[in-house]
Order: C-alpha cells, then structure tokens, then sequence
C-alpha cells in the first residue's frame, strides 16, 4: 500500500494545549507522524509519496468560505493584536446570543471554534493545507484504482465541521477526500469513523446527504469529548435521513464489543451500495492512550483491519488521532498490515 506524507506537517509546532486548566505540551504533536512513517518503512508496507498541491477549490466544496478565510488570517491577525502567546478562544456565540461574525480577532477565535484545546501558531495553516493535500493525493490513488491508500495526516480533521475548527482539526480531510471521491466518479462513499472520539465535523458535513454514509464508534458523548454530538439517535436528515449511524460505548469497551460495532457498521456500509470507504483512522481506541477510556490491543488493531480488507470495497485510510506515542505507529500500520492480509 502506498503512503503519502508530507513534512509540512512539522510547521503545525505549537507549544500549548490547554488541558486540565493548564497549558501543557500539545497531545497532537508533530512526534506522532514521525514515528508512524518510520514504522511505515520498518514494516516495508510500500511506497512513500510526496502530496501533489490541490489548492483550495476541494476544501470549499465542504467547508464554509468565512472559515477558511478566518484560519488563513488568524496567525497574522493574533500577532497583531499584540498578544503573547498561542491563539485560544475564550468567548463564544452561546444560546440566545448573536450568529453575527466579529471584527476582533478574539470575537472571530469564538465564532469559528469548536473547542479551547486547539491552539493556533505559526505554520498551523501552511500544516493543515498540507494535510488536505496528503488526503486528496491519497483518494486520488484510490480512484485510480488502487485497493488501498494511506494517507499519513497531521493534523487530523475529523472534527472540523462546516464552519468550526477544534479538537486538534482544521480541515476536515476525510470529507476532503470523500468528496473527491464522487467527484472522480463513486456514486456513493462511505466513511467509517473509528477515532475514540465521535467525527462530529464529517457528521455535520454530510447529515443532510444520501450519497455519502457516515458511521461512527466512538466513546460515549455523554462520557467524552467532543461531548455534544454523538449519540445513538442521530441518525441524518432530509435526504440524509438513514445515512449517519452512530456506536456510541462506554468506558471500558474492549475488542468483543467494539468490534461487534464495527462488524455492524460494515454490513449497513454494504448495504447503503458504498462503492469506496474512506477510514478516519484514530487509534485512540488504544488501551493505553492517555486521553481516551477503550480497552483495544496492538493486536486488535491488525484483527479489526482484516474486517475492514473483507469489505472488499476500495479504502483510503486517514490518519485521525492516537496519543500513546510510543505506540502510534504500531497500532496504526498494523490496522493496514490487517487490512492487505485480508
Ligand atoms: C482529537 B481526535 C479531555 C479533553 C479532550 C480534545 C481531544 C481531541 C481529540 N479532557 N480534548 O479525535 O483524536
Ligand atoms: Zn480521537
């Protein structure tokens, strides 16, 4: 299987994250691509590619204008303010308040975030398009015809809804790809989420759409982040009614009943007529992920990409999140060692 990276990551080197009610090295960090390449290498999984430039034209077609106009300005616009450290937000429009969005650039931080653990820097927005570009390059390879592509991203964007940043995302990759899938001529795609935490911006982007299914497993929004999406009755509206499923599950979850989600998850995949899968690939499932409560093995992951190969369907795998670094790699390419062993 071919993978593409990019080094753009490492411009994304911000120092914060506000964790606990303190600022604390950031989790998502650059460590995380390095060591999952190197175990790409290590197992000799394939070819490593550079991302081909795709500007922002595929972006636009799932992501709000404002946004993306926001998080190409917000570096500048913060270190104009004077400010001396990280962008965070610290207000929001909250219930009853106005849907209008600012001149200021705090008033804009609020507007556009999710969430206050995402600090933004220097190079955060050069790293996120460079991220776009690994996922597209990726699914470019998939509608060429190959079976399975990995695309090694960093920063992840499963988060990263319409027109929110947060949750360690900026541009929301897979719904990038995804939509470059149907645009390259798939009738209909799927995505299967299986970060430990719910991908509620690829939810938000495609809720109201048949032709591209999202199901998701995920720790209980009501016991984890991103806390306020998630549950098991959201289930798409409109024409997207009966194409969002959700497996939301409990601290403590390990491999039988995970994989009894995922199990179902792929059946209602084959039974929607997916014609290619693009994986949010987080292997925060991990047991001994320090952010995340499921029970899965090193192990596991190599089992549940052998499920994920006999879907026999095209699959572009994303890299979402994964925070035992030591690990990362492991987990990561054993679910894509499972999967060509299929
Ligand atoms: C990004 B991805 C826990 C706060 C959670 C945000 C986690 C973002 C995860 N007290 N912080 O889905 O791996
Ligand atoms: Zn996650």
């Amino acid at each position: 299987m071919i993978t593409v990276f990019s080094a753009d990551h490492e411009k994304r080197n911000v120092r914060t994250e506000l964790y606990g009610g303190v600022l604390v090295p950031p989790h998502e960090r650059a460590e995380r691509a390095r060591i999952v390449l190197d175990r790409v290498q290590e197992v000799g999984l394939g070819d490593v590619v550079a991302p081909t430039r795709h500007g922002l034209d595929p972006v636009l077609k799932v992501h709000d204008a404002g946004l993306i106009e926001f998080l190409s300005t917000v570096e500048d616009e913060w270190a104009a303010a004077g400010y001396e450290g990280e962008a965070i937000p610290t207000c929001w429009p909250a219930r009853r308040m106005v849907d209008r969005v600012p001149r200021h650039v705090d008033g804009k931080l609020g507007y556009y975030a999710m969430s206050t653990e995402t600090s933004i820097g220097p190079g955060t927005w050069e790293a996120a398009q460079a991220s776009k570009d690994v996922a597209l390059t990726a699914a470019a390879l998939v509608a060429g015809g190959e079976k399975g592509a990995f695309g090694l991203c960093r920063p992840p964007g499963h988060h990263a809804a319409y027109d929110l940043y947060g949750g360690y995302c900026f541009i929301n990759n897979a719904a990038v790809a995804a939509q470059h899938l149907r645009d390259a001529g798939a009738g209909r795609v799927a995505i299967l989420d299986v970060d430990f935490h719910h991908g509620n911006g690829t939810q938000d982007i495609f809720y109201r759409r048949g032709d591209v299914f999202f199901a998701s497993l995920h720790g209980d929004p009501a016991d984890a982040f991103p806390h306020f999406m998630g549950y098991a009755d959201e289930v798409g509206e409109g024409a997207g009614e009966g194409f969002t499923v959700n497996y939301p599950m409990p601290p403590g979850t390990a491999y039988d009943q995970w994989s009894d989600a995922l199990a179902d998850a792929l059946r209602r995949i084959r039974a929607f007529g997916a014609e290619a899968i693009v994986v949010s690939l987080g292997v925060d499932t991990f047991e001994r992920d320090p952010i995340s409560f499921f029970k899965l093995t090193s192990d596991d992951f190599r089992r549940y990409g052998g499920l994920i190969g006999q879907a026999g369907l095209p699959t572009l795998f994303l890299l979402e999140g994964g925070y035992a670094v030591a690990e990362v790699g492991i987990n990561a390419v054993n679910v894509l060692s499972g999967f060509e062993d299929a």
